[in-house]
């Protein structure tokens, strides 16, 4: 049968994301203090926690989860010192867009005073993207804190905003005749609900005023970093990264299903976005999609699950891309991927993806560019590095680089800025 060949515009970014502390190694922040208060609760944790859910056994499919060591950053990918090879396997697979973090903790080790040679090293890391003809991408935050700042309360403390600022204005005076893209935070409200409401990130805490107040903080210090960056640069192209679930009611019919979903909707993806006042692009993050049943359960039908147990749902990123539409912004797909150790589902994934935010662009959808997550396996937060989300396979022991099958189909949609279907 004939193929069907889907063409994005022209100009369409193709990228990976990646963010510092799940691959660079050598972190000192608060995180890493977590990991080391909190690994051997975590390998206790794993049986109980990952036998019970709908992830056909991965407790026995990846052992990993059971050892301590997986739980601890370390050196992770060393991608701070391999970060040339890195960006060479990013440019083989013909990417012309690539998003990195940078680690706060590194440059500002100590409250207000700046390490000169980190950041040389970053200066270093973006023009090496730049030399590879890949469009840099760059989170100033991407959840790690200073282990000052930390102490302080974090982004929970008063003085968040104003740190925020300081550092946001010295990255955007040392980069931005490299930088034009900045992403002031990474997921603000996956970061807020883990670690102020279900308390399973640091700080571990169960506080719905608390994260209110984080909220209205992190809030604060995109609209400081915003200005911050733009009085330094007018060309700059400011946003932040917003992580989007979609969310359709069991019953379509049913108006307490649908009611679940308005105030679903308004928490989880409209609440933080209403506290910023400026957004040169919107940048989304997909991963999740909810069905819901009132007054909040959920009953995804879960045909398709990743390693984590994540539904894969393609058709989501339609509506969401559909919904932002609205904003008359350009889009870019910040992060989109799932954890797949056997590359089984991985290609078929990506396409299906883009099939819908084809679509979308088809029916007058702004959407400039796609960046996968991630180029590398890396290290998950709470989960270690047992869930693989890589087009790159990473041995942990060596440290060898291996190219996943999923990866060359992807590269073949990046170089010729088609789908074929
Ligand atoms: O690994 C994370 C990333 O740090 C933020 N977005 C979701 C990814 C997968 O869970």
């Amino acid at each position: 049968m004939e193929k069907k060949t889907l063409k994005f515009p022209d100009g369409f970014l193709w990228g990976a994301a990646t963010s510092a502390h799940q691959i660079e190694g050598g972190n000192t922040n608060d995180w890493s203090e977590w990991e080391k208060k909190s690994a051997e609760r975590l390998a206790k944790g794993a049986e109980a926690k990952w036998q019970a859910r709908k992830t056909g056994q991965p407790s026995s499919k990846f052992p990993e989860m059971f050892d301590q060591k997986n739980y601890i950053s370390g050196r992770a990918c060393d991608h701070y010192n391999r970060y040339g090879e890195d960006f060479d396997i990013a440019k083989s697979l013909n990417l012309n867009a690539f998003r990195i973090s940078i680690e706060w903790s590194r440059i500002e080790p100590k409250e207000g005073e700046f390490n000169e040679k980190e950041i040389e090293h970053y200066r270093k890391v973006i023009e090496a993207i730049r030399a590879r003809g890949m469009e840099p991408f760059v989170t100033l935050w991407h959840w790690t804190l200073p282990l000052w700042l930390s102490e302080i309360g974090g982004v929970s403390s008063k003085k968040f905003p104003l740190c925020f600022e300081r550092y946001s204005q010295k990255m955007a005076k040392e980069y931005s005749n490299i930088v034009k893209y900045w992403l002031t935070l990474n997921e603000p409200t996956a970061v807020t609900s883990m670690g102020y409401l279900s308390g399973v990130w640091p700080p571990q805490k169960k506080n719905p005023i608390l994260a209110l107040r984080v909220f209205k903080n992190l809030g604060r210090s995109h609209n400081a970093a915003y200005k911050e960056i733009h009085q330094v640069s007018s060309s700059a192209q400011v946003g932040f990264v917003n992580i989007l679930n979609y969310f359709d009611p069991f019953k379509k019919k049913s108006y307490l299903d649908k009611l679940s979903v308005g105030l679903a909707n308004y928490f989880s993806n409209k609440k933080f976005f209403n506290l910023t006042n400026n957004n040169d692009f919107l940048a989304v993050d997909y991963y999740f999609h909810h069905r819901l049943k009132f007054p909040a359960k959920e009953n995804n039908a879960n045909r398709n699950i990743t390693d984590l147990g994540w539904e894969i749902y393609p058709e989501g990123i339609y509506h969401i891309l559909k919904d932002y539409k609205k904003f008359n912004l350009p889009i870019f797909i910040t992060e989109n991927g799932l954890a797949d150790a056997k590359d089984e589902k991985r290609a078929k994934f990506i396409r299906e993806h883009l099939l819908w935010v084809h679509k979308a662009i088809s029916e007058g959808v702004d959407v400039h560019g796609y960046f996968h997550w991630s180029l590398l396996d890396n290290f998950e937060w709470d989960k270690g590095f047992w869930p693989r989300f890589g087009l790159v396979e990473i041995d942990y022991e060596t440290l060898e680089r291996k190219i996943r099958p999923s990866a060359l189909e992807y590269k073949k949609i990046c170089e010729t800025n088609t789908l074929k279907i």
